[in-house]
């Protein structure tokens, strides 16, 4: 079996049970072929229908079951196949054959999402984005089921149905969807310093991805990697996206949430069809044993992340995402992820959020798939056998054979089986605990303004301004004014700046003290006085791996690009940037007053991408106007046209512009501003590229803030 399982594996034990219906008769679930499957069985023409019309009822009791429970949190996914590749074996750490075999190529199924919102929900709400991975392993299936933020909100599991009850909608109106920005949300976090650090987070502009395919992700958790010698390292997993991490503007984010609901997953489905594979490297940090105690935080608190200019993050393989799902319910849907699917070479800590999950995942399967054999539903099932003596419950598809199903046996020859370590075995790492019972929280765990205070630090003006912009707009959404001002003094004790600013839009002055002290606010007994949030520290200046402005700028791979264009423009000048833009790998597609075809001016049709009335500029990346005086003069005319390049121009992308193109420039709220380094006119399109590559020209807000659209 082992030198089978290749990154294919997968693919092909799901094709076991993919059912194509191309030159395929319609028949019941029980192979009788149908010739009607519009009109029902009547008593007369213009009569009632009849019980017996079998046919009408499975149709209809099919139908009427369609619907399983959509997930409590992170009910809105999209996902994709693939597969892992390991650089260089890190055996010295751990023994996984993921970590030490680099001649294999493991087949992995990945689910991102968002946290709050339904399964309808639009894709770019403000919001956490969960980063799940499958890998098909062949020492059984290994679930890394992580977020795009390092830290999360809460320290321990207990606190989990608190924290998802205040930031759904409200109980009683059910409102707002997929929005944090509501009374119950600050209530909670003001109430509870532990979640500020991944709150500010999800203030930054890491809460509004540009595209899935462009952000990073987190295990959170402190794990452990351990030897074949049976040795322990802590660890904590990154996945660094090779494009960069890149995000849109609030703004944008509003207005693409109209225009296409479904951005990032028809981005991630286009990318992937179009054979331009999304890929993210995956770096460890890692940590001996002996330094657990050595730093300013405890690496068990998940609030925590651990910089990387402490620890650095060591590259050590690469995921390749290359196929869509064939069916988004059987796949996406009902594939099912667990913290608690491990491999020998990988194990837990005592985090206590960790600890909770390892419950709550299974758990919740069994409501949301309705079985404990949920792990024989395809996507679920591991690329290795499987055999043990668990058996029946509902929707059990497979046929154990054999007199016996308990341990241990003789009737069956002692079948299935023990494994020792040496044959690969799974052995739960000896941590050594010397504890009593208690129902508490580590004092280690509670500084809970350092870090949000080191990530504010280590951003750019511009992500600062979006965060100012960011609690303005969610605190402003909030009704009562003592929530406002319980999270102005919080923000105060982050940074006093940030808080000012917040306070003026808010026009709400920061309170010197906060009326009822939080603990008391709690309703807490003595024991929580100590748990008050410590003294923030400054342990690094800054982070600059924790910066957006740090990422990478180099490619412009997969960049949608909207080539203005009506009859009569210019050929010679469209060729020459469309060739180079896709050569670079970008998306052009020209945008016209209408579906169809339009003409260049040398008479020949060219397929126009999307009519005018069908799109917004949000959508896409860049803007280029050919020129042609025919086209340039019809795009004048179409209001449309202009609060496309306004558009552009204020969330600071790159425009370009060749010869009679300029006019249209000139109508617009940029015509002022030409020797903006991200405006091109009649420049090369190798300028364009290099300005589409840094993703947006930030110094232009100074003058772009006023454009009023
Ligand atoms: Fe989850 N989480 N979670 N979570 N989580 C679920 O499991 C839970 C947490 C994450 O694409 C649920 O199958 C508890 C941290 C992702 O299918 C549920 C706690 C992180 C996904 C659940 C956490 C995550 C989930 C809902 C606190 C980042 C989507 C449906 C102890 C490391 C997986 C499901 C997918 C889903 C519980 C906290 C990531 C209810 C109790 C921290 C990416 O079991």
């Amino acid at each position: 079996m082992k030198n089978k399982i290749t990154d294919t594996s997968k693919q092909k034990d799901l094709e076991n049970y993919q059912k194509d219906m191309t030159d395929k008769a319609l028949t019941t679930n029980q192979g009788l072929k149908v010739n009607d499957t519009n009109n029902s069985l009547k008593s007369g023409e213009r009569g009632s229908t009849l019980l017996e019309d079998f046919l009408l009822r499975e149709k209809i009791t099919n139908f009427d079951h369609e619907r399983i429970p959509e997930r409590i949190v992170h009910a809105r996914g999209s996902a994709a196949h693939g597969y892992f590749e390991l650089y260089e074996s890190i055996e010295e750490y751990s023994k996984a054959g993921i970590f030490t075999d680099t001649s294999r190529k493991t087949p992995v199924f990945v689910r991102f999402s968002t946290v709050a919102g339904s399964k309808g929900s639009p894709d770019l709400a403000r919001d956490v984005r969960g980063f799940a991975v499958k890998f098909y392993t062949q020492e059984g299936t290994w679930d890394l089921v992580g977020n795009n933020m390092p830290i999360f909100f809460i320290q321990d599991a207990m606190k989990f149905p608190d924290l998802v009850h205040s930031v759904k909608p409200e109980p009683n109106k059910e409102i707002p969807q997929a929005a944090s920005a509501h009374d119950t949300f600050y209530d909670f976090v003001s109430l509870t310093t532990e979640t500020l650090h991944n709150h500010i987070w999800a203030m930054s502009d890491r809460a509004i991805p540009r595209s899935l395919r462009m952000m990073e992700g987190f295990g959170i958790h402190t794990f452990r990697l351990i030897n074949d010698k049976g040795e322990a390292h802590f660890v904590k997993f990154h996945w660094k996206p090779t494009l960069g991490v890149h995000s849109v503007t609030w703004e944008e984010a509003v207005k693409i949430n109209g225009a296409d609901a479904d951005f990032h997953r028809r981005d991630l489905w286009d990318a992937i069809e179009a054979g331009q594979y999304p890929e993210w490297e995956l770096g460890v940090q890692i940590v001996p044993e002996a330094d657990e105690h050595k730093y300013d935080f405890d690496l068990l608190d998940p609030t925590k992340l651990i910089p990387e200019e402490m620890v650095p993050v060591k590259i050590i393989g690469k995921m390749t995402l290359n196929k869509n799902p064939e069916n988004f319910f059987a796949e996406t849907e009902q594939v099912a992820f667990l913290p608690g699917h491990i491999v020998p070479g990988i194990d837990f800590t005592n985090d206590p959020l960790l600890q909770g999950r390892l419950f709550s995942y299974r758990d919740t399967q069994l409501s949301r798939l309705g079985s404990p054999n949920f792990h024989q539903i395809p996507i679920n099932r591991p690329v290795v056998d499987t055999h043990n003596n668990q058996r029946d419950a509902h929707m059990q598809m497979e046929i154990p054979k054999g007199q016996t199903a308990y341990f241990p046996n003789s009737l069956s020859g002692g079948c299935p089986h023990l494994s020792k370590m040496a044959e690969g075995a799974f052995h739960s790492y000896e941590e050594r605990i010397d504890a009593r019972k208690i129902r508490t929280r580590s004092e280690s765990f509670s500084d809970h303004f350092s870090q949000p205070a080191l990530f504010y630090r280590s951003l750019a003006d511009w992500e600062k301004e979006h965060i100012a912009a960011a609690y303005t707009f969610e605190l402003g959404k909030c009704n009562h004014d003592h929530i406002k001002q319980r999270m102005l003094w919080l923000i105060a004790q982050i940074d006093s700046d940030l808080a000012k600013t917040v306070s003026e839009g808010l026009g709400i002055k920061i309170p010197k003290k906060i009326e009822q002290p939080i603990n008391q606010a709690i309703g807490a007994d003595a024991d929580v006085e100590k748990h008050q949030p410590g003294k923030k520290k400054i342990y690094l200046e800054k982070s600059a791996a924790l910066s957006m402005a740090n990422t990478k700028f180099e490619s412009i791979a997969t960049r949608q690009i909207a080539v203005l264009a009506a009859d009569g423009f210019s050929m010679k000048n469209y060729k020459s940037i469309k060739d180079k833009l896709e050569k670079e790998g970008a998306v052009v597609k020209i945008i016209a007053p209408h579906g169809g075809s339009i003409k260049c001016d040398q008479n020949m049709d060219y397929k126009v991408d999307a009519a005018i009335a069908t799109t917004e500029s949000v959508l896409f990346d860049a803007i280029y106007i050919p020129g042609g005086e025919k086209s340039v003069n019809t795009l004048l005319k179409n209001g449309k046209y202009l609060k496309f390049i306004n558009e552009t121009f204020k969330y600071c992308k790159a425009i370009a512009v060749d010869d009679e193109g300029e006019k249209v420039l000139d109508n617009s709220f940029a015509s002022n501003y030409k020797d903006d380094k991200a405006i091109h006119i009649n420049d090369s399109a190798a300028d364009f590229v290099k300005s589409i590559a840094k993703h947006r020209n930030w110094d232009r807000r100074s003058y772009s803030d006023m454009v009023p659209v």
